[in-house]
């Protein structure tokens, strides 16, 4: 594992004014330790067995896996909103990742979105892999530079089970309209349309590997063809102070309704805005428009 000081300089000179411009994204190798991915691992399988009470994550599945005998790891496809689940928490608050996030967007960080992300065996493959899209698409906030993903392999992630795959410089596009796929439906899998002969780089990474991107870029991943699972683990990260936008009448209309229905149907009737607020989690130096909310609930 290399010094904490080195990555945070490398940071500041590859993504904040050498490569972002470039590719929009940065790996940093060995970021993560694998003791603490193994526990994150421990922890998904305590939750897709029922282990683990009074959590607050949100558990989804694999479309076409839910029509089979599939259950618990075999079944579900993603742990999402884990930034008040003390042992996830961990990932999103982890100082070699929060350090580099700083340098990127800023002092002031909010998590703003987390994941636990799972590629089952034997998933349908139109189902196991994520379209290409750009994670701004989802965010009711700007500017876009002072936002930031951080991704991280929990074991080795290749072609064979899914890697991720970027458009390098594509983080200085407009943000594209995003749609459903044809006869895809895994829910909120949104992805820009139109773009299939666009050439793109696999991200090829090990245990612990961690790449940090820019919220305009496009990317995907692969299906996963192998008999084994494929996890990583993501959050995304705002600077604070960044400014809440009305999304209606752009092309986020069609999230933003999707989400208020998902949420509304399990029993919180907010906006869009205020979700990501109330999702949200301070991770480093002041609070600011995240933490300043007019609670409806
Ligand atoms: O982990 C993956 O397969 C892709 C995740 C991703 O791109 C996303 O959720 O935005």
């Amino acid at each position: 594992m290399h010094s904490p000081i080195i990555y945070r300089k490398m940071a500041i000179l590859c993504f904040g004014t050498l490569l972002a411009p470039k590719n929009g994204y940065i790996m940093f190798r060995n970021l993560v330790s694998p003791e603490s991915l193994d526990e994150y691992r421990q922890h998904f399988l305590d939750i897709c067995d029922g282990k683990v009470k009074g959590g607050h994550t949100t558990t989804m599945k694999d479309l076409s896996l839910m029509q089979t005998e599939a259950k618990g790891e075999f079944l579900i496809n993603k742990i999402q909103d884990f930034l008040y689940d003390d042992i996830l928490f961990k990932y999103a608050s982890d100082r070699a990742v929060v350090n580099i996030v700083a340098d990127i967007i800023g002092e002031n960080v909010t998590a703003v979105h987390s994941m636990l992300i799972n590629k089952p065996p034997d998933a349908d493959q139109d189902t196991s892999r994520h379209p290409l899209h750009q994670d701004l698409h989802y965010f009711p906030f700007r500017p876009a530079d002072k936002i930031c993903a951080s991704w991280t392999a929990m074991e080795t992630i290749d072609e064979r089970n899914g890697c991720l795959f970027a458009v390098p410089g594509s983080h200085r596009d407009v943000l594209y309209p995003h749609a459903y796929p044809d006869n895809v439906k895994n829910k909120a899998y949104h992805g820009v349309q139109g773009l299939d002969k666009v050439p793109t780089v696999n991200l090829v990474m090990e245990k612990g590997d961690t790449v940090f991107f820019h919220p305009i870029l496009l990317h995907g991943s692969g299906p996963n063809l192998t008999k084994g699972f494929r996890k990583a683990i993501s959050v995304h990260y705002a600077n604070s102070n960044c400014d809440f936008i009305d999304v209606r009448g752009t092309s986020q209309q069609n999230i933003a309704e999707e989400v208020e229905g998902m949420a509304k149907r399990r029993g919180f009737p907010v906006n869009f805005e205020d979700l990501w607020k109330y999702k949200s989690r301070l991770v480093n130096g002041e609070p600011g428009n995240f933490q300043n909310y007019n609670s409806k609930l």
